[in-house]
């Protein structure tokens, strides 16, 4: 398969351990495809590593989002890195290594299949805390509710961040609808699919295993839960 027509997306804080690795197992795998790196002021050395990447492989590049003066945010560095995306496809991973590198030639399969929208859902999430667990499903069956009642496309996993996308439609439903969407929650997904008329367009699904992390932390905080439940009412 090519995979010159796809961009990977990678919003990165303080992955200063994982990121090398992660490039080099992309560049390994898909030889062509373009890396999009999108910062927000890592404090480590994320933004040394990939820059260093980006200067011996054309098709590696960072978006230092701080340098811009840009407000931090997952969602909004989603939204920049797509909106930035070169390509007809682009797909966005998580830089922790706890997305599969592996399951890229699925989901760009399956966009290649004309699905506007392909998520990776977690078949499995091994070695995951009791508590986070429990208000994980919680919130995940609330945001479901949110999209039955608002009429809004529905998938296995509302809250992957491991989903692909056909970039020009991405910008088509974002530039409609800014404001519907987060900026500083973590939410990107969900934020998309309230915006997409259930039934409107064709969606595949991926299943994968989440892995545990195993450098840097997660930067997930009771702040992203408050950011979702202002998401429901947009
Ligand atoms: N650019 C950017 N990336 C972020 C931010 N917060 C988290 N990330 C990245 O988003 C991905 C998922 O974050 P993580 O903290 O692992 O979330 P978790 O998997 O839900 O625990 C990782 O690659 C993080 O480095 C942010 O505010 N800005
Ligand atoms: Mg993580």
């Amino acid at each position: 398969m090519k995979y010159d027509d796809t961009t990977i997306v990678l919003p990165t804080y303080n992955e200063g351990k994982n990121i090398g690795k992660l490039i080099g197992m992309l560049l390994k795998s898909y030889p062509n495809i373009s890396v999009l790196v999108v910062d927000d002021g890592s404090k480590d050395m994320t933004r040394e590593v990939a820059r260093k990447i980006s200067r011996l492989y054309k098709n590696v590049k960072l978006f230092d989002r701080s340098e811009e003066g840009l407000e931090r945010g997952l969602t909004n560095s989603i939204v920049d890195g797509l909106l930035l995306s070169r390509t007809k496809y682009a797909i966005v991973m998580d830089a922790d290594l706890q997305h599969p590198a592996e399951k890229i030639a699925d989901i760009k399969a399956a966009l290649g299949r004309r699905n506007k929208i392909v998520v990776a859902y977690r078949a499995e999430v091994p070695g995951w805390a009791l508590f986070r667990w429990i208000v994980s499903k919680s919130l995940i069956k609330i945001a479901y509710a949110v999209l039955v009642i608002r009429g809004g496309t529905r998938c296995r996993d509302i809250f992957s961040g491991y989903f692909g996308t056909e970039t020009a439609f991405f910008k088509k439903v974002y530039l409609k609808n800014k404001q519907r969407f987060v900026g500083e929650g973590y939410k990107a997904l969900f934020d998309l699919l309230k915006c997409i008329p259930d039934g409107s367009v064709k969606i595949a699904q991926v299943p994968y295993t989440f892995h545990v992390r195993m450098a840097g932390e997660s930067k997930a905080s009771s702040k992203q839960v408050l950011a979702l439940f202002s998401s429901f009412l947009r």
